[in-house]
């Protein structure tokens, strides 16, 4: 059976790294997975996000059951933390986190008491001529550098050899007054279930080199038959029952079979998780609010 609690020794010293370059931040963007966005979250992240303007964006929306991150949504308003459902590659979409960076940044530094105010004028500038600093963060695979090259642009310019909070980061300016840390904070989770886990290493956000990929396609498919009744029927045309059996039949409609005429289970597994980690088995949503 996978482990999938497992989690990268690394973990603390990105860790520590996000501490240092969150310092001088405005603005956390923090990217998880629409189809799993608390067990892609970091619990970190309420510590990390302190005092600054916080956004929550839940991305690959369009791999995402619509009607649950509708719930979603309503699930984090009811908490107060600024959601956004968004598709990384819709520009659309990158124009409305730009608008709500704008509302919030505008809200919080608006009056001229706020300390962001105070700081700026006693170093004797004003805060309208003052970049707001924004920063990308998200574990593994929830889409940062797709989404940091669609919010960047093409306008977006390295702004020169001023170092950033680290050493060899740098800052691009993506419009005037906003400022992009060009690298993401990276970030992984211990997962606090097997379950959450599993539904980590689905989406590509655990490595795949510590899995046994036969189990993991075969733990989808079981999840999937219950969950999307109908879907593995579409995309393969054999029958959903005992979830083994199923998986077996794709194998052979789709001639992942060794010499003999014996199912191939670790091709067999490769084009399910390729499939399911690209859409082709529909949109689908892992986790649910309570
Ligand atoms: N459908 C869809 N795919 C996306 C979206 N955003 C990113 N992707 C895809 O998700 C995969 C991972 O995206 P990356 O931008 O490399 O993710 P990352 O967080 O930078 O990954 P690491 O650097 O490995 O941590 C790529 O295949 C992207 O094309 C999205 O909104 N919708
Ligand atoms: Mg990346």
């Amino acid at each position: 059976m996978n482990n999938y609690q497992w989690y990268p020794g690394h973990m603390a010293k990105a860790l520590k790294t996000m501490r240092e370059d969150v310092k001088s931040i405005d603005v956390l963007l923090e990217l998880v997975d629409a189809r799993a966005p608390e067990s892609t979250r970091n619990p970190n992240i309420a510590d990390l996000s302190k005092g600054k303007i916080h956004i929550l964006i839940l991305n690959k929306r369009d791999m995402a059951d619509d009607s649950v991150t509708k719930r979603w949504m309503e699930y984090y308003k009811a908490k107060k933390i600024n959601a956004i459902a968004i598709d990384a590659k819709k520009k659309e979409d990158i124009n409305r986190i730009n608008a709500l960076v704008d509302k919030l940044v505008d809200e919080k530094y608006s009056g001229a008491d706020t300390r962001l105010a105070k700081a700026v004028e006693a170093a004797g500038g004003k805060l309208s001529e003052r970049s707001i600093k924004i920063m990308v963060t998200g574990i593994p695979n929830v889409g940062k550098s797709t989404f940091i090259n669609s919010f960047a642009g093409k306008a977006g310019t390295k702004t020169g050899n001023r170092p950033g909070v680290t050493k060899g980061k740098q800052w691009i300016r993506i419009r005037k007054g906003r400022e992009l840390l060009d690298t993401p904070g990276v970030l992984y989770v211990k997962p606090l279930s097997q379950e959450s886990g599993m539904r980590l290493a689905f989406i590509g956000s655990l490595n795949d080199n510590n899995l046994n990929i036969d189990e993991l396609a075969l733990d989808l498919v079981k999840w999937i038959i219950p969950a999307y009744p109908g879907s593995i029927i579409n995309r393969y045309e054999v029958p959903e029952e005992e979830p083994l059996e199923t998986m077996e039949a794709i194998g052979e409609r789709r001639g992942a079979l060794k010499r003999g005429g014996i199912i191939d289970y670790e091709k067999t597994a490769g084009i399910i998780m390729d499939d399911f980690r690209n859409g082709r088995l529909g949109e689908m949503s892992l986790e649910r609010p309570e």
